[in-house]
C-alpha cells in the first residue's frame, strides 16, 4: 500500500507539472498549416507516428500520454459559449463537435471517415497542445473480450494506476429503461480510479448543450463485448467485398440484437448508463479514443487486403440510415469522396478550409500507422 501512495504521489506531481507546462507551452504549427488552401491538407510527413496497442507502449509512453490527456481535458477550449453553453475545455471542442453532429456521422457511408479524421485530430492535439510525442493507442479487443468477466475486468487498459480506471459500481437501470437495457451489463456508477476519476463531463447527456457537469462512469458488459468484439466477429467484418457492405458490418442495426464491431466497444464499455454508451457524448469516456483507434485500424487492415484497390473503394448513404434497398428511392444521394468532413471548434489544420473524404482515405497521407494490421485467414 505504501508503495502505491508513493506511485499516487508522484502521478499528482506530474500531472501538476504537465498542467503548468499545458497552460503556458507554446508547440509548433500544425502540419500544413503554412501552405493555405493546398489539395494534401495533412502537408508533407516529416514523421510517420506508429500507433500501438496500450500494453504494448512503454510505460513512460503510458505515462505521458495519460498526462497529456489530462491536459487536453484542462485546457481552455475555443467554442463560444454563446455557441455551445457548456463547453469549457479544449476536450470539450472534441465533444461539443460529436453532439453537434450525432445524426450526420452515424449509420452513414462517411462513418468510418469522419471517425478516422476525429481521432487523428486527437492524436495531433495531443502532440501539439500537450507535448505529447509518444505512440497513439489502440485497444486490440481480442486480448480481452469472449473469456469471461475476469479476464475483461483484468485488461491492463483499465489499470488503476497506469490506465483509464475500472467499471463504475453497478446501479439499477430505471423501470422505464429496463426493457432496452444492455444485456450483461455490470456497473453503471462512476469510474473510482485510474487517470480520469476526477475528469468532469461537461456536455450532455444525450444533446445537452448546457450540460450536467458530472462523472466519468462506465456500465461494462464483458458479455456484449465477447459476443461482438470477439475474432469471429472481426474475420466476418473484414470478409466484406466492399466499402459499401463493411460499413454496413461495422455499424450493424441500431439494436442490440444486430451491432458490429463498432457497438460491440461503446456497450462493452458503456452499458446502458456509462459515458461510451451516450450516442451524442461518448467521445467524454477517454477510452473512446482506444476504441475507435482500432476500429480505424479494422478498416485499415481491410483497405490493405486489398491495396491500393481500396484506398478509393468508398460509398455509402450520406444521410442517417439511408441505405439502398433494391426497389425502394433514397432520401439523399450516396456520399462520395468529395464529401466535406467538419470539425467545428476541434479542428487542428486552421488554415485549410475543406477537408475531404478523399484525403483520409490513406493514413500515411495523414502521417500516421499502425504496428500490426488483421488479416482474416489467421482469425
Ligand atoms: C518525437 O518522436 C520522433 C520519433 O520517435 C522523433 O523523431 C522526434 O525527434 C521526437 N521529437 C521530439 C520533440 O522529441
Ligand atoms: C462470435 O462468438 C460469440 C461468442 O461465442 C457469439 O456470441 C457470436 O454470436 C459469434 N458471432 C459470429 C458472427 O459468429
Ligand atoms: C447508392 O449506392 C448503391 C450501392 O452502390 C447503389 O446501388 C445505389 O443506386 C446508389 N444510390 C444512388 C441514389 O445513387
Ligand atoms: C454544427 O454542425 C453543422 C453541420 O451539421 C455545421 O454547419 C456547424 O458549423 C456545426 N457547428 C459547430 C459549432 O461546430
Ligand atoms: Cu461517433
Amino acid at each position: 500500500m505504501a508503495a502505491m501512495s508513493v506511485a499516487g504521489r508522484r502521478i499528482m506531481y506530474l500531472v501538476t507539472l504537465v498542467l503548468l507546462l499545458c497552460s503556458t507551452t507554446v508547440f509548433s504549427a500544425p502540419a500544413g498549416s503554412s501552405g493555405g488552401s493546398t489539395s494534401k491538407p495533412f502537408g508533407t510527413c516529416k514523421h510517420i507516428y506508429v500507433r500501438k496497442e496500450w500494453r504494448d507502449m512503454s510505460i513512460l509512453d503510458r505515462f505521458n500520454f495519460l498526462l497529456a490527456m489530462n491536459c487536453i481535458l484542462a485546457k481552455p477550449g475555443r467554442t463560444p459559449r454563446s455557441i455551445y453553453a457548456g463547453a469549457k475545455t479544449r476536450y470539450d471542442d472534441l465533444v461539443a463537435t460529436h453532439i453537434n453532429q450525432t445524426f450526420e456521422i452515424h449509420y452513414v457511408g462517411h462513418f468510418l471517415p469522419f471517425h478516422r479524421y476525429y481521432t487523428w485530430t486527437m492524436e495531433k492535439m495531443l502532440r501539439d497542445e500537450a507535448g505529447y510525442n509518444g505512440s497513439f493507442p489502440y485497444w486490440d479487443w481480442h486480448r480481452d473480450v469472449g473469456q469471461g468477466n475476469a479476464k475483461f475486468f483484468a485488461s491492463p487498459i483499465w489499470d488503476p494506476i497506469l490506465g483509464f480506471g475500472g467499471n463504475g459500481d453497478y446501479l439499477p437501470v430505471p423501470v422505464e429503461q429496463a426493457a432496452f437495457a444492455v444485456p450483461g451489463r455490470t456497473g453503471g456508477g462512476c469510474v473510482t480510479n485510474g487517470a480520469f476519476k476526477n475528469m468532469v463531463v461537461n456536455l450532455g447527456p444525450g444533446s445537452d448543450f448546457i450540460g450536467v457537469p458530472r462523472c466519468l462512469s462506465r456500465d461494462m458488459s464483458p458479455y456484449f463485448s465477447g459476443r461482438y468484439l470477439s475474432k469471429n466477429q472481426t474475420k466476418l467484418t473484414l470478409q466484406a467485398a466492399n466499402f459499401y457492405a463493411f460499413d454496413v458490418v461495422v455499424e450493424g442495426g441500431p439494436s442490440f440484437e444486430a451491432s458490429g464491431v463498432h457497438g460491440g466497444g461503446h456497450y462493452g464499455i458503456g452499458g446502458t448508463l456509462g459515458t461510451m454508451g451516450d450516442l451524442y457524448v461518448s467521445p467524454g469516456d477517454p477510452a473512446f479514443w482506444l476504441h475507435h483507434a482500432n476500429l480505424d485500424r479494422v478498416w485499415w487492415s481491410w483497405q490493405k487486403l486489398n491495396y491500393p484497390a481500396r484506398l478509393t473503394d468508398f460509398g455509402g448513404p450520406s444521410c442517417l440510415m439511408d441505405y439502398y434497398v433494391p426497389g425502394q428511392t433514397q432520401a439523399c444521394a450516396n456520399a462520395t469522396l468529395d464529401m466535406p468532413l467538419n470539425l467545428g471548434y476541434a479542428d487542428m489544420i486552421k488554415a485549410n478550409v475543406g477537408v475531404k473524404v478523399r484525403d483520409v482515405m490513406n493514413i500515411l497521407d495523414m502521417c500516421y500507422d499502425y504496428d500490426s494490421v488483421l488479416d482474416p485467414a489467421t482469425l
